[in-house]
């Protein structure tokens, strides 16, 4: 769509939502500040960087499709990053995974990370302004194919991942540092069983000592804050999850940790924005992961649901933005990489938007006078109103293409740079 026209619509736009009371030049003040943090495991279906990396992440996590051009160095992954957040507006961060090192010169098992072997990130994400957020990798491991780490009854086995886990803090604590951006180091294990077990209390007991040795050494500061994710079910952890909603939350709580609510990890009826106010009335902060599971926890691409602009409009109205850290979490192998991290960040920001145009003030006033006539009908009018204007105008702004025009540069990336890679990552 021509400048113009954008401008054009953008002033009606603007008018419109003025007359409702909402002033859009505000909603894309707050929209701009917003970070998002691009899980980078998009970009090669969760395979890494180590070597001899089987290519399947197990743990339950399974990739579909085969779409040409999967990143296969650390240059690579950088470069389509570089793609997709060029076609995001706003200023957003990069979520690494710990196999994701340069493990090139100085290959290390998993209870041998160390900084060092970040440091071709902690460069790239210095020198374009970015933040980046770490995970520990507790699964594509021959020691997670039992399907236990943290909780594994082995004591061997559980000190390796503790080891690693540890690491994963230092490691998070030097980006931190060194990009001066509070690092998130997430935690999320596989650990569960296919059928019920005759005992669920010994897991979860060794989870807690094995989490307790992890954080023992007091790293977390302004820069390094960390998160723990649970889960309902898995493939292969159908009947019972260590790490369960229940268990973190009660984990977190005592021990002054975040939580990370995954979409795709609870019951498919279950509202993850209803829990935001309940969450948030007793932890500091809290981080999402944004999924979208379809029959179950299948991580498709993000895109505009009401699921998603419910979880938006929870955050907004409450006030609440700036204590939660929003990350992406999806990967699909059956579309561009590069454009699902554009379509995905997109959606999220497009249900901010939305969640901030609301007539918020008059919907309160309403609901707090008990007329309850007015307020549906007020709510129901909001969704009519013209917030794809306002997104174009932001776009513009912003400097990436509007509405879908962005496609046009993911085309020719895919022309210059993907398809020379071959079909299915060219391996
Ligand atoms: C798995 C969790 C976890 C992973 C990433 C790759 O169910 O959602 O966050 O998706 O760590
Ligand atoms: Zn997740």
């Amino acid at each position: 769509m021509r400048t113009a026209a954008i401008d054009r619509n953008y002033g009606a736009a603007r008018e419109a939502y003025a007359l409702r009371g909402v002033d859009t030049e505000e909603a894309l003040v707050t929209l701009s500040s917003v970070p998002l943090s691009l899980p980078c495991w998009q970009g090669d279906d969760i395979g890494g960087f180590e070597k001899g990396a089987s290519g399947a992440p197990g743990g339950g996590l399974q990739v579909t499709g085969g779409h040409p051009g999967k990143a296969r160095t650390i240059e690579e992954l950088q470069s389509d990053l570089e793609t997709g957040l060029s076609l995001i507006p706003g200023r957003h961060r990069v979520n690494l995974h710990a196999m994701y090192g340069d493990f090139r010169a100085r290959p290390a098992d998993r209870d041998a990370v160390e900084p060092d072997h970040f440091l071709p990130w902690a460069d790239w994400a210095e020198e374009r302004g970015l933040g980046l957020d770490f995970n520990a990798t507790c699964f594509s491991h021959p020691l997670a194919e039992s399907g236990f780490t943290l909780s594994h009854r082995d004591r061997a086995v559980r000190g390796f991942w503790v080891e690693h886990v540890r690491r994963c803090r230092i490691i998070s604590a030097f980006l931190g540092r060194r990009l001066g951006s509070a690092c998130l180091n997430n935690l999320w294990i596989p650990d569960g069983s296919k059928e019920t077990p005759s005992d669920r209390w010994a897991p979860r007991e060794r989870l807690r000592e094995s989490l307790d040795a992890i954080y023992a050494e007091a790293l977390e500061s302004e820069l390094l804050r960390d998160s723990l994710e649970s889960k309902l079910f898995g493939i292969g952890s159908e009947s019972y999850v260590v790490g369960s909603h229940e268990f973190y939350l009660g984990y977190a709580l005592s021990r002054g940790k975040m939580l990370c609510l995954d979409l795709g990890h609870f019951h498919p009826t279950e509202s993850v924005a209803d829990k935001i106010s309940s969450i948030l009335t007793f932890f500091p902060e809290l981080a999402l992961h944004i999924s979208r599971g379809v029959r179950w926890d299948s991580d498709h691409v993000a895109v505009l649901t009401d699921e998603l602009l419910d979880l938006a409009g929870e955050l907004v109205r409450g006030g609440r933005l700036g204590r939660v850290r929003l990350a992406l979490d999806f990967f699909d192998a059956s579309l561009n990489r590069v454009a699902a991290w554009v379509i995905g960040a997109r959606a999220v920001l497009q249900a901010l938007l939305r969640a901030l145009l609301e007539p918020a003030e008059r919907l309160r006033r309403l609901e707090d006078e008990g007329d309850r006539t007015a307020w549906l009908a007020l709510r129901e009018a909001a969704k009519t109103l013209p917030w794809g204007a306002v997104w174009d105008a932001h776009c513009l702004r912003r400097d990436v293409p509007p509405s879908d025009s962005w496609l046009a540069e993911i085309r020719a990336y895919e022309r210059r740079t993907l398809s020379e890679r071959g079909g299915d990552g060219g391996s």
